[in-house]
């Protein structure tokens, strides 16, 4: 039950890791990964979201993620993002926010100490040209593959695929700012996620290994519940408030 929540202890020397999912944006409407198991028109998730699947059919991914830009355009953030936000502007460089959502909403809410791990929905780049990643809000017509006007290739979404890289810049911000939480009392949240998905789920391990207290709230168990000190089971828009003591 979501009544008895007590706020998470945050005095003047924690620090705070928060890893999101897309059950957070799920509040927005946003569908989750795994509410359609995985699966997209009958194509499985990650053979859509892969270097192969945009080699193979650049049109059919350009259609999935135009449908998610004119998806994610519609929607708003809602009381987890905010409550998230609300935190960073209390705690300020004693937070940091690592989301595996790429739809913007976190931005969106005002969280400005965020890594967007996967990537950036709204966000488009060269699959041909090391031309610089650039805002790009375009859902593209059916079976339209977009052209780079620098060398005529083609663009893909600014997003990390299964099978991708994630940016070592991005890892390095977690790690350090693990690293200055030494010797602090260190919090990781982790919020609407299944777990399934590495190197995102294997963050509550490396917190662990820099004592950190770890919480997951999430609306059924996952993957990785056991690796949490507390499992809170509950929506995120209604437990992150009550958790954070937003006012
Ligand atoms: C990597 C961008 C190193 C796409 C995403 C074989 C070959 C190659 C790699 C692998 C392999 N086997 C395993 C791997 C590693 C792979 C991986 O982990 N695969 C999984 C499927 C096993 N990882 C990678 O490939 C990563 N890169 O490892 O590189 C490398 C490189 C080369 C060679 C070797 C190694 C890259 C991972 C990034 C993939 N890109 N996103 C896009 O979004 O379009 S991940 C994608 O899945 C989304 O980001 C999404 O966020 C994520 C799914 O995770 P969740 O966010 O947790 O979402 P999900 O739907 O699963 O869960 C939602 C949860 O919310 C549920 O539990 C639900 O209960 C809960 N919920 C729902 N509603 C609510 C709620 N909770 C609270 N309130 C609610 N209202
Ligand atoms: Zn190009």
């Amino acid at each position: 039950m979501t009544s008895e929540i007590e706020p998470i202890a945050l005095d003047e020397r924690t620090f705070v890791l928060a890893l999101t999912g897309a059950g957070v944006s799920a509040e927005s409407g946003v569908p989750t990964f795994r509410d359609s198991n995985g699966l997209w028109e009958q194509h499985r998730f990650e053979d859509v979201a892969s270097p192969e699947g945009f080699r193979a059919d650049p049109a059919l991914v350009w259609r999935f993620y135009s449908q998610r830009r004119a998806g994610a355009a519609k929607v708003a953030p809602n009381p987890g993002h905010v409550a998230l936000a609300e935190l960073e502007a209390r705690l300020g460089e004693r937070f940091l926010l690592a989301t595996q959502n790429v739809d913007g909403l976190h931005r969106r809410a005002g969280s400005e100490r965020l890594v967007e791990m996967h990537g950036q929905l709204f966000t488009s780049r060269c699959a041909d040209c090391d031309r610089a990643p650039f805002p790009d809000a375009r859902a593209y017509p059916d079976g339209h593959v977009p052209p780079c006007d620098e060398c005529g290739g083609r663009l893909r979404p600014h997003i990390v695929w299964f099978g991708e890289m994630l940016d070592p810049k991005d890892l390095q911000r977690i790690n350090d700012f693990l690293e200055r939480a030494r010797g602090n009392k260190l919090v990781f949240l982790a919020a609407g996620t299944s777990g399934q998905v590495y190197p995102a789920a294997g963050l509550v391990s490396v917190a662990r290994m820099y004592g950190a207290q770890s919480f997951l709230v999430n609306a059924d168990p996952a993957e990785n519940t056991a690796a949490f000190d507390h499992f809170i089971q509950g929506r995120s828009g209604v437990v992150l408030p009550k958790l954070l003591g937003s006012r």
